[in-house]
């Protein structure tokens, strides 16, 4: 396991230094990670409510469970590591905007964000919400009629092609690529771990276990996100 004291002399010198982060980004700010302790909720694992097939199904459970996370996001605020990633591009597979509350603004949202609601249709009707109201219910787009849902990407939905494109342009220009607080396991997202170390980029991975990036890391931290990052980039101005 590498230092990262040891490490933050590299990253100094770095050029483009590049995040590309998962829910353990923001589990210091106590929101719930995907595949981790507490991930179940009333039961359900997340993966299966997080899918078309459920929002067909049980579009009132899962507009509650959304609404539940809002009311949590609403209530967490921006964490250590957060903050020492305003500096630098990142790209997260995460749906809370606790980056931007820390005053980020380079942020690829792959998997897009809890805070706006856009058509189910794709009429391209969207709209922000404030996690601090109360939870929307089943409603109608009201530009087309077809039902309103939050604006992020379920599993068997497809990134956005923009989103993809700008996401693989910054992971050719890192000459750092920093992985922290994911299992990896969610594609394409963690394909651009493989864009981004054929593209010649250092690959550090910061996670408290290791994890499907682990094989694909020049460096490993195995540590907290929020003790880890303040270190790694504590010199990024
Ligand atoms: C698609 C939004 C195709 C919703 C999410 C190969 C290629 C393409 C697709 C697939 C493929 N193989 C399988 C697929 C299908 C699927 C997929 O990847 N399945 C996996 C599970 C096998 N992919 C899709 O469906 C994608 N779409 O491919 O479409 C297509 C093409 C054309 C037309 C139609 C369709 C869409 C995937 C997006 C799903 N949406 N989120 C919502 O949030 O409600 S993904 C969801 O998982 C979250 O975004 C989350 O961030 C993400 C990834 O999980 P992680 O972030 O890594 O979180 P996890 O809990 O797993 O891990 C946390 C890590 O943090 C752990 O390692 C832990 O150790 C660590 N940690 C914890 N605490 C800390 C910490 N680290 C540091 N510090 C700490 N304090």
């Amino acid at each position: 396991m590498t230092d990262p004291a040891a490490l933050a002399e590299r990253l100094r010198d770095a050029k483009r230094i590049v995040c590309f982060s998962g829910a353990g980004l923001s589990a210091a700010s106590g929101l719930a990670t995907f595949r981790g302790d507490g991930g179940l909720w009333r039961q359900r694992d997340p993966m299966t409510l997080a899918t078309p097939g459920a929002f067909a199904a049980e579009p009132e459970l899962v507009l509650e469970w959304y609404g539940e996370r809002r009311r949590r996001l609403a209530e967490a605020t921006p964490n250590a590591a957060h903050a020492a990633l305003v500096p630098v591009t990142n790209i997260t597979q995460n749906v809370d905007d606790l980056l931007e509350r820390a005053g980020a603004s380079d942020v690829v949202h792959l998997h897009g964000t809890l805070v706006r609601d856009r058509c189910h249709a794709a009429c391209g009707y969207d709209e922000p919400i404030d996690p601090a109201d109360p939870p929307v219910a089943v409603r109608a787009c009201p530009q087309c009629g077809a039902p309103m849902r939050p604006a992020v990407v379920w599993f068997g939905e497809a990134l956005a092609e923009a989103t993809i494109d700008a996401a693989v342009e910054a992971c050719t220009a890192a000459d750092v690529f920093l992985v922290v607080g994911t299992s990896a396991v969610v594609q394409p997202a963690a394909s651009l771990i493989d864009v981004a170390r054929d593209a010649g980029a250092t690959i550090i991975v910061v996670n408290t276990e290791s994890s499907a990036a682990s094989d694909r890391a020049h460096h490993e931290i195995i540590g907290a996100a929020a003790d880890v990052l303040p270190a790694l980039l504590s010199a990024e101005d």
